[in-house]
């Protein structure tokens, strides 16, 4: 690939090795992690570790246990947490740490419910049963391993392969530690002091790693780990090759690798036919995870014979971190919606976007001025394709220091914004974690003379390069921080900002252009006197909510915040949404985007997306065309562009590729209702807006591999054209049971089927399933606020009983009003004996709307029906036109109001 030349800008601090492509050299391998080694060169046969059965404590929380190291006499304390809602904590920390170890808690929203355990005990083993029953949790004594059960079913053993390490924490330099006889390079193990290239990490508090192994009884299939520029099915490391999660800026990463990105969730989900479950390593420091996938031969189940024959495979999962405690969370599912409600209830639910999030954003680095970017806006008004937001990146600012503007490129900030709201649209705008050092910027005084940035090891403010020359980086860890942070986003600090801007935090790794790896040394000293090292994969998490905060207070807590972010943790999804960072303009990462942002769906965080024709390099038009299709099916819209590439709004490719890309959008708001209504039940239930097809249709075998294809919400089947010069698609329809309309044509399909459609470059493969109805919107419009009065249709889609149900959830869009008053409706519609009945979900709802369904159309129909009538309440039944062809029938012109209890009849 040809290398994108840096940016032009003396005053910066960017160099060229900060756009290598891939810039692989520049990160480490497993075998530059020096504990990583370690923990797998100590692996042994047994695990040095016995129970010490009288020290159990059971109290009303957990149960309490120490563990023995039988050569090294150390102790660690076992807790065990049964939660009411399906869940197992097992945390491990040393009895008596010599200083405290870091704990990610802020990961975690509000109180567990715990439940108490019994236990039973002999020398052997202590076994625990949970109140109501359902768990138990066997540990055997010497060595030391569990197995967790529920029913009968063993679903878990832990510490089976005897991966448990825990470095206790020592005081510096202990003979233990440096063996100076070996005559070997001082520190070969990387316990005080780790080289990597030109950078020495001194470790003030020596080796601290821990790990555990976890195995999966009978599960041959898992996921998640985000974010890995790979497939969705997460792949043996048997060669040595683990996955990483250490948060870094990889420009232009490469594709099939499990090197750490921008962000990272520890949650791995397992699945099998019966049962599927989590677990969630709540550790904020660098993580490897190796997984182990045996076949049936290796498989080693010494259970009874009737449940040998069940097995498949196991999946032996060892988590290994830099710092910090083991902390980890059981999710017992069984179903795969269970272990996404169990984990949000652990870590938060998706925040409910304002609706105009939803709609398509327009980014380039860089819209270069305020003329650009209202003649931009402008085209889009002129080849009228909808859009509701614009950007501006790094550029606007006065030499990127952030909450200010250019003020030669950006005189009237504040016209330009007023501007765009007259045609109700926004103004995203950057701001990045680094800190320009310049005693005349007061973000900059500020923030010094309060001692708010993260030191170095020595007690000065950490500086590190990036894209204003020398920096120092917000210490977002300290809620102090945070709040100060905030308040820079109200209107009196923020100087031409309205509220109608909002925001995006790049660079948040954070990326340091001169530091190892791209990122903060690891001692760097965080509030409270936590080492970065502690704490890398939150970093991001805590500017995206420090931000998502300001937003909130801006509006005297009435409205809801708009925030991008490239780094996130375990949790982010409670603040907004993150993308996929600095992909390419090719097919192979347009491919990659559909495994990327569902392992984020499946991992809490439904609100992400990919840079849409690739930030790096210029697609050609037929690659844009369909990655403005893809893109218009996936929960974040963004097209995006890096500075060294051609302009790329939709307008500049001729008409057809116009006309193509319009479409697409159009279709994208039509659809606007659908995902909203998606959007409310990831938030209130954790439910992930786009699916794997597996999650849909868990029993099916054949669905657990697939990549290119995805379900958004329960009723659509996304296929994207994702290859160059497609003439066909194949595409596979699951569920013997099922029916599938093709939402273009209403052709009805079997489903258990893989069929080959043919594509025109028009064409974007989506699937309507039947049993379930969609709300859509009659016109795309400009923006999603010019949608507020238009009607909306309903799609049904009849399954081989002729049943069809679904919803609609709709409140104003932009404030909190949905939770503070019951400002909202949601509604549901059940097709039934050919009565089409809309009752509300929930009584709750207050809001009042006078929106009608304008149209209907039912597919699935065997046969014509004679009359339709509809009755609304308070009035007469009334006949109604329609018309009929191929088992499709279309009412148009109802005016019904859609709220309110009315009955569609078909005779
Ligand atoms: O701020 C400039 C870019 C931004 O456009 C992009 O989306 C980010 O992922 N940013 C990275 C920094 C420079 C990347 C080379």
């Amino acid at each position: 690939m040809e290398l994108p030349q840096p940016v032009s800008s003396q005053e910066t601090g960017e160099s060229a090795s900060v756009l290598e492509e891939g810039g692989e050299d520049k990160f480490k391998t497993s075998e530059d992690i020096a504990f990583y080694r370690r923990q797998v060169q100590q692996v042994s046969d047994s695990s040095p570790y016995q129970v010490l059965t009288k020290t159990l404590k059971l109290s009303e929380t957990c149960a309490n246990v120490h563990l023995h190291h039988s050569t090294m006499k150390e102790d660690l304390l076992l807790e065990l947490h049964c939660l009411k809602n399906g869940i197992v904590r097992v945390k491990i920390n040393e009895l008596q740490p010599i200083k405290p170890r870091y704990e990610a808690t802020d990961a975690l929203i509000g109180a567990q419910h715990p439940q108490r355990w019994t236990s039973q005990s002999n020398k052997e083993a202590i076994t625990l049963s949970s109140e109501d029953g359902h768990v138990q949790l066997q540990m055997m004594t010497s060595p030391f391993h569990m197995e967790l059960s529920s029913g009968d079913e063993s679903i878990v053993s832990v510490n089976a392969k005897g991966r448990l390490h825990f470095e206790t924490l020592q005081a510096k330099l202990s003979p233990r530690t440096i063996d100076a006889s070996s005559g070997q390079k001082e520190d070969p193990l990387g316990l005080w002091k780790e080289e990597f290239k030109t950078f020495t990490d001194i470790k003030a508090n020596g080796p601290s790693s821990v790990g555990l192994d976890f195995t999966l009884h009978h599960f041959e299939h898992v996921y998640g780990i985000p974010e890995h520029a790979d497939a969705l099915k997460l792949q043996n490391t048997r060669d040595g090759d683990p996955y990483r999660l250490y948060n870094l800026d990889v420009f232009a990463y490469k594709i099939g690798s499990k090197m750490g990105l921008y962000g990272s969730v520890p949650l791995l989900i397992a699945h099998k036919p019966e049962q599927t479950i989590g677990i969630f390593w709540l550790n904020a420091s660098e993580t490897l995870v190796d997984i182990n996938i045996a076949n049936a031969s290796q498989s080693s189940d010494t259970g009874p014979p009737e449940k040998r024959r069940k097995v498949v495979a196991n999946t032996d999962v060892v988590w290994m971190s830099e710092s910090g405690v083991i902390d980890a969370f059981i999710l017992l599912g069984p179903s795969p919606f269970d272990v996404f409600r169990q984990y949000a209830e652990l870590t938060g639910f998706q925040a409910l976007p304002p609706l105009f999030a939803l709609g398509y954003h327009q980014c380039r680095w860089n819209y270069e001025n305020q003329e650009d970017v209202l003649s931009v806006d402008q085209g889009f008004d002129k080849h009228g394709i909808p859009y509701d937001v614009i950007w501006l990146d790094i550029e606007h600012t006065q030499g990127k220091r952030y909450f200010t503007w250019d003020e030669k490129q950006f005189p009237n900030p504040q016209g330009m914004q007023l501007h765009l709201q007259d045609k109700k649209r926004k103004l995203v705008v950057i701001s990045d974690p680094h800190i320009k050092i310049d005693p005349d910027y007061f973000v900059y005084s500020e923030a010094k003379k309060a001692g708010y940035f993260v030191k170095d090891n020595e007690g000065n403010d950490f500086v590190g390069s990036c894209w204003p020359g020398p920096c120092s980086y917000l210490d977002f860890c300290n809620s102090e921080v945070r709040k100060w942070y905030s308040d820079k986003f109200s209107l009196s600090s923020y100087k031409g900002s309205t509220d109608s801007l909002f925001i995006w935090n790049d660079m948040n790794e954070p990326s340091v252009f001169d530091g190892p790896e791209q990122t903060m040394s690891k001692n760097a000293v965080h509030f409270g006197g936590w080492e970065h090292r502690d704490l890398h994969n939150l970093y991001g998490f805590y500017q995206h909510w420090a931000s998502a905060d300001g937003l909130i207070q801006r509006s005297k807590g009435s409205e809801r915040p708009f925030v991008l972010s490239r780094s996130f943790f375990a949790g982010s999804q409670r603040f907004g949404a993150v993308w996929t960072g600095d992909n390419v303009a090719s097919w192979e990462y347009l491919q990659i985007s559909i495994p990327m942002l569902l392992a984020l769906s499946i991992t809490g965080i439904s609100f992400c997306g990919a840079d849409i024709g690739g930030f790096v390099q210029d697609p050609e038009p037929e690659l844009l065309i369909r990655w403005y299709q893809a893109g218009a099916l996936q929960p974040f819209f963004r097209g995006h562009s890096s500075i060294q590439t051609k302009r790329r709004e939709p307008w500049l490719f001729g008409e057809k590729t116009t006309q193509i890309i319009k479409k697409a959008i159009q279709e994208r708001y039509c659809l606007l209702p659908y995902w909203y209504t998606l959007f409310c039940r990831a938030h209130t239930k954790a439910e992930p807006v786009i699916r794997p097809v597996w999650v849909e249709f868990p029993k099916e075998l054949n669905t657990f591999d697939l990549d290119s294809e995805y379900m958004i919400g329960n009723a659509l089947l996304a296929h994207p054209v994702t290859e160059a010069g497609a003439k066909t698609v194949n595409i596979l329809l699951p569920g013997s049971k099922e029916r599938w309309y093709d939402v273009r044509t209403y052709q009805r399909f079997e489903g258990d089927q893989n069929i080959c459609v043919s594509v025109n470059l028009e064409s974007v493969p989506v699937f309507q399933r039947g049993g379930t109805v969609i709300p859509r919107k009659t016109e795309a419009g400009m923006t999603t606020a010019s949608q507020t009065q238009t009607a909306f249709s309903l799609s049904i889609a009849l399954d081989s009983k002729g049943f069809a149900e679904g919803e609609l959830y709709i409140d104003d869009g932009y404030s909190f009003s949905y939770k503070t008053e019951k400002q909202y409706c949601h509604w549901k519609f059940v097709f039934l004996n050919n009565v089409l009945k809309a009752r509300p979900v929930d009584e709750m709802g207050k809001m009042i709307s006078c929106l009608t369904v304008e149209r209907v159309w039912i597919m699935g129909l065997m046969d014509k029906p004679v009359s339709v009538t509809v009755q609304c309440p308070g009035k007469k039944e009334e006949k109604l036109d329609f018309s009929f062809k191929d088992e499709t029938m279309t009412i148009g012109n109802l005016h019904i109001q859609v709220l309110q209890g009315w009955l569609l009849k078909l005779k």
